[in-house]
């Protein structure tokens, strides 16, 4: 396939309600969509990096800059680009996930079209819909949290997830246990926000009864989560320490985690998700899919990633007017607390013209000289 035109398009959509983190609170989502033209199909990539570097180092200004001046420069110069030579084609460029990514994404997308076949099956797909899991954020009271979880759950949600951080965790958790009960699946986020010394406080959220806590530690302090995984009997689970496949085999071999969230974005695509999908499967350690409130086109990339087989707890994959009043693409809907994965050519889902235009805020095009 030869890569005639790069588009890099800026786009910034409100969110329904503001998501506050212990990372702090979002009030829209920026997100930088590549779109690849090529002699066949046109595809469609978007990368999850952030307005600014809280959650990681890379963010909106720098996926594009690093796109810009050493991402799509070979791939213009190329005669011919496939997505498993992007591999080779970006292994000079150290780092930059996020970017290489959405590249990957889109570049994926235009191959797959060209012979009709969808992102779920070139992944390995074995179902055809997903469990929807939902993402609660930090509120300012206890009754708002529960108006909230309660609305999720009459939804149909399958799984709850709280945003947890020092000062909100374990009154939140015990209030939604409390009023929903034993049977609703409960998870906990804490992005971080937590040192060793609160193992014994962590410690307490074992009465709960959680499927696990995603990321209580530093990202980088895998021995410290080793550590922490001794004094808790809920399971630990790494998001933001695991970057690739190797970091997720570090992570396993040092009992740091027993769960992984794979989010595509965060470990340099699709292909290396599946790599740790495969990783974790050899060793009996289940995965889910995260999110990173991504448009209906991260989305549709999320759900045929979140059908492989080692996807065995329902993921953050909640349907788009979670987030949204108006997607970019046709929405995502929760049907029985499940998201249908998509089984078109590539994505199976591409952007409605007239919304994007309306929530584009930059365009910028590089294109291919001989
Ligand atoms: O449903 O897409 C979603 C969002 C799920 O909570 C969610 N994402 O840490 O996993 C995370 C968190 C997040 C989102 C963090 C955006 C930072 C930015």
């Amino acid at each position: 396939m030869r890569i005639d035109r790069v588009a890099l398009r800026c786009v910034n959509l409100p969110l329904v309600s503001p998501f506050r983190t212990s990372l702090g609170i979002e009030y829209a989502k920026p997100a930088l969509l590549v779109q690849v033209s090529t002699d066949g199909a046109d595809g469609w990539g978007e990368s999850v990096s952030g307005f600014d570097a809280s959650y990681s180092s890379e963010y909106i200004e720098s996926t594009r800059d690093v796109l810009v001046r050493h991402l799509i420069p070979p791939l213009l110069a190329a005669k011919d680009v496939t997505v498993s030579s992007l591999g080779p084609l970006l292994a000079g460029v150290k780092g930059h996930r996020m970017a290489k990514a959405a590249l990957e994404m889109a570049v994926m997308d235009a191959e797959l079209r060209s012979y009709g076949m969808s992102f779920a099956t070139s992944l390995g797909a074995v179902t055809d819909r997903v469990p929807s899991g939902v993402s609660v954020g930090i509120m300012d009271s206890i009754p708002e949290l529960l108006d909230a979880v309660g609305g999720y759950l009459a939804q149909g949600y399958r799984r709850i997830k709280l945003k947890i951080e020092p000062g909100w965790d374990l009154t939140p958790v015990r209030a939604v246990r409390e009023r929903f009960g034993d049977d609703v699946l409960l998870q906990v986020d804490a992005n971080a926000a937590y040192t060793l010394a609160g193992a014994r406080h962590l410690a307490r959220l074992d009465d709960f009864g959680l499927l696990l806590i995603e990321q209580p530690l530093d990202e980088e302090d895998m021995r410290g989560h080793a550590v922490l995984s001794r004094h808790l009997t809920t399971p630990i689970c790494l998001d933001e320490s695991i970057v690739s496949a190797r970091s997720a085999a570090d992570a396993i071999a040092m009992g740091a985690c027993r769960i992984v969230n794979i989010k595509p974005g965060r470990v340099g695509g699709l292909l290396e998700a599946r790599r740790i999908h495969d990783v974790c499967a050899a060793s009996g350690i289940p995965v889910w899919c995260g999110g990173m409130l991504e448009t209906g086109l991260g989305r549709a990339a999320n759900t045929a990633l979140a059908a492989l087989p080692n996807f065995t707890l329902p993921g953050d994959v909640s349907a788009s007017n979670r987030y949204f009043s108006t997607d970019i693409t046709d929405p995502f809907i929760l049907e029985d607390g499940h998201l249908r994965v998509p089984q078109g050519p590539g994505l199976g889902v591409t952007p409605l013209p007239d919304v994007l235009a309306e929530v584009t805020t930059s365009v910028r095009e590089l294109v291919r000289t001989e």
